[in-house]
């Protein structure tokens, strides 16, 4: 089970119990071990993890106006807020040389484009250094990868000194470029070649960053990585990726912030560029407990779509068809449909609500068109079979498909209001999450 699914299922024990007693903390305890474990977090930090919930929700005093229920949530989220590293990671956004180190296939070059498409949405110019010289096809492969997010690239293939091509890439690259990332060559296992050619291109370079690439599929074993790298040549962050396919990321983020090595600087969800952000313990968690972070959602949708509508109607709560057809498009506009409503807590969506096709939207855009301004924002109107008729009719379309329309739409209206109709749940979290324009 997917760890954010487990976890969810496990808090009903809590947010859907009669009574919060001693027994029904233990039942919700129980389960939160058995999905923690499962998702490969170290057996001695989960029994810590859940006796400190445990004693916490049954023992500490809360504040008065507030239930034991939102003590309780409140708990569960500070405390696996802790296990996943506490502290936000903040980028500096200035010039620096970052360089990558990690074992094969751990998502190295491919993590070259997500910091690139990072930094330049931060207004910065990137480029990479093919550091991988052990194989041509890597060369190839950065290559590519700088071309399709429009970074710079340097290589030289004469040679095979890795240090010697970083410190000419530098040369050749920095005058151009602010942030200047060094790609390098993996090995299936940590040994003192690579722990030497490594603090050879380090010492070159003077990287300003040394982030360990690590696979989120090997679990807790990242703790031992994160060690061994920081060790080496000194780490001063880990990018953990394939959080999307692996059902151990909760044991490589918990072990590697357990280990001190080094903080989580970034995790990437999907091969795609934009699969990545800045970790944040605090929005990490909210998300797989289940709140909806609409900090990252808006912040997303600002930066690919300039559907204020869309904004104002996450911000308000509220939806009427204006916003709801300026919604759909900004969201096909932002690709990823599931992904952006995952960012929303909304894991659990039915697929047919996400994945609407092109033609299915546009005719709903063509009913949307057919309603009376009064229609499209009283959409309570929509209900009535007559003026279903009529917008089918005006529309060139049938009632079934208004009618598809209209139970769409009260979907994503009751999804919205979900959002931000929790306000025990959400209250606590007001602080951590300025912008979501609660009262
Ligand atoms: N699903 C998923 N796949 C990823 C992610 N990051 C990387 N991959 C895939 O993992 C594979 C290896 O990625 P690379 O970036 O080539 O890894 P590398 O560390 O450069 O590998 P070497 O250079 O061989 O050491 C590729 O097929 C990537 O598409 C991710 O976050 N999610
Ligand atoms: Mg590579």
């Amino acid at each position: 089970m997917d760890l954010g699914q487990g976890i969810r299922k496990a808090l009903a024990a809590i947010t859907g119990a009669a009574l919060v007693d001693e027994k029904a903390v233990k039942a919700f305890s129980k389960d939160l071990q058995r999905v923690l474990i499962s998702n490969d977090v170290e057996v001695r930090l989960v029994s810590s993890l859940c006796k400190k919930i445990e004693e916490r929700i049954l023992n500490e005093k809360f504040p008065a106006g507030s239930s034991v229920r939102e003590h309780a949530v409140r708990v569960v989220y500070e405390e696996l807020c802790n296990l996943m590293g506490g502290e936000a990671y903040a980028p500096t956004v200035e010039k620096k040389k970052i360089l990558l180190l990690g074992l094969f296939g751990s998502g190295k070059t491919t993590s070259v484009a997500k910091l690139a498409k990072y930094y330049q949405s931060k207004g910065l110019k990137v480029a990479a250094i093919a550091g991988d010289v052990h194989r041509p096809a890597a060369i190839d492969q950065l290559e590519q990868v700088c071309k399709s997010v429009n970074a710079g690239f340097y290589s030289d293939r004469s040679h095979k000194d890795a240090a010697r091509i970083a410190k000419q890439g530098l040369e050749t690259l920095e005058p151009h470029y602010d942030v200047i990332v060094v790609d390098t060559a993996g090995r299936s296992a940590f040994d003192s070649e690579l722990a030497d050619e490594l603090k050879k291109i380090d010492q070159t370079i003077k990287a300003d960053e040394k982030f360990l690439v690590i696979s989120a599929d090997i679990g807790q074993v990242a703790a031992k990585q994160a060690r061994q790298f920081d060790e080496a040549v000194g780490l001063s962050g880990v990018i953990i990726t394939k959080m999307d396919g692996s059902g151990k990321g909760g044991g490589a983020l918990s072990a590697v912030a357990a280990s001190k090595a080094a903080k989580i600087s970034f995790i990437a969800s999907g091969e795609k560029p934009d699969a990545f952000e800045a970790f944040d313990a605090k929005k990490f968690v909210a998300r797989l407990c289940g709140f909806p972070d609409l900090d990252a959602l808006l912040s997303k949708a600002k930066e690919l779509s300039t559907e204020e509508n869309l904004q104002k109607a996450m911000e308000e709560g509220k939806l009427d068809y204006e916003t709801f057809l300026a919604q759909m498009k900004a969201m096909k506009k932002m690709g990823p449909l599931k992904q952006i409503m995952q960012m929303a807590g909304a894991y659990d969506l039915p697929e047919e609500l996400v994945g609407k096709s092109e033609e299915k939207m546009k005719s709903f855009e063509a009913a949307i068109h057919s309603m009376t301004p009064a229609e499209r924002k009283e959409p309570k109107l929509m209900k009535v079979r007559s003026r279903q008729e009529r917008v089918a009719k005006g529309a060139g379309l049938k009632l079934d498909d208004i009618r598809e329309m209209t139970e769409n739409f009260d979907r994503v209206q009751k999804m919205i209001k979900g959002m931000r109709g929790n306000r025990g749940f959400l209250k606590g979290l007001q602080k951590m999450m300025p912008g979501m324009g609660m009262k």
